[in-house]
């Protein structure tokens, strides 16, 4: 899953920032779960179809439990070197990386953890179990929402294939350190380079340094400002697929932070290996087509980890 080299900064590719006009507005639909459930599932179907991301408050969850585990990175992170790769080699589970992402040649300015999450592996700690199982809880939340908003019977078909017992989650903590050579010729470093999560959902969240930007339906980038008690959900691409299209996996991108560090964490819901991923029946209308191909989890998720991060990897699966 990950691969040891330690590439330097002149290799890792520069973006360049987004207009001034594009970065003073922040877009981004919120989601407030405290409202009745049927005003959010709409709010939440308008969000996945328009932008494929969107904000939640309100989630109760602790704020307590997402700094102590911010910490616990955050002093991981600050261990020399050696002692982290030491302490979390890179093995087929995930690991410890540093400017390497995935293992076909993408970079970028950043060091993280990669956890897989199955139900019998071994916490990385305590703290990390718990948040797991409040984030799962969020997302399956969410999931419901999603279903009720597209009127999908029952309520759990996306939040069974995405949270149940066997799927296939991932964890990733990630640390984007000020990188100096910032604003180099108008341009920037790249945290993590453009691409879409080939998951259902991920669920992120993020300390107050920006860096976040979408890809709007235009092909315009802008920033999603950064807020620290909120999660944000955005749209994967076996979902655009269950949904033959109707939500939008968004293409999502880390510019790098001349100043400040940036923490995120973010939870990947996946379905189960096994599992077939093709339009849900209750979406398709009268006489419609799926637009892919049909195929399994587990064969995406293979073709997924052969490509590049800013692939078109459902273009593979599209039908013509
Ligand atoms: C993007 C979403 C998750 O971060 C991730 C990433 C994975 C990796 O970092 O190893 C991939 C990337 C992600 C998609 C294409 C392949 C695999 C890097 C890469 C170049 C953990 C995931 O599941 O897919």
């Amino acid at each position: 899953m990950v691969v040891l080299s330690n590439p330097s900064l002149d290799q890792i590719p520069l973006i360049r920032p987004p207009k001034a006009a594009a970065a003073s507005v922040s877009v981004v639909p919120v989601v407030d779960l405290s409202e009745p459930d049927n005003a959010a599932a709409q709010l939440v179907v308008r969000a996945c179809q328009d932008f494929g991301l969107f904000k939640v408050t309100n989630h109760g969850i602790s704020m307590e439990l997402v700094r102590r585990l911010e910490a616990e990175a955050v002093s991981f992170f600050s261990l020399p070197p050696l002692e982290k790769q030491r302490s979390c080699p890179p093995d087929s589970f995930g690991g410890y990386g540093n400017k390497t992402i995935g293992a076909n040649g993408d970079v970028g300015c950043l060091e993280y953890l990669l956890f897989a999450v199955t139900p019998n592996q071994r916490p990385f700690s305590s703290t990390l179990r718990e948040y797991l199982s409040a984030i799962r809880k969020l997302a399956a939340l969410v999931l419901e929402l999603m279903a009720e908003g597209l009127a999908i019977e029952p309520r759990d078909a996306f939040s069974k294939l995405a949270t149940g017992e066997q799927s296939d989650g991932i964890f990733r903590l990630n640390h984007y350190p000020p990188c100096p050579l910032q604003l180099l010729h108008g341009f920037s470093l790249t945290g993590f380079g453009e691409h879409t999560d080939p998951q259902v959902i991920s669920v992120l969240r993020s300390n107050n340094t920006s860096g976040l930007q979408i890809s709007l339906k235009d092909g315009s980038w802008i920033p999603v400002a950064p807020d620290e008690e909120s999660f944000f959900i955005n749209v994967g691409d076996a979902l655009q697929v269950l949904t033959n299209g109707r939500f939008r996996s968004v293409k999502h991108r880390v510019v790098a932070n001349g100043v400040d560090a940036r923490v995120s964490m973010i939870y990947f819901f996946g379905p189960a290996l096994g599992e077939r991923i093709a339009p849900l029946p209750q979406v398709m209308g009268e006489e419609e087509q799926s637009r892919y191909r049909e195929f399994t989890w587990e064969e995406y998720k293979k073709a997924a980890y052969r490509s590049r991060l800013s692939d078109n990897r459902l273009g593979l699966f599209e039908k013509e």
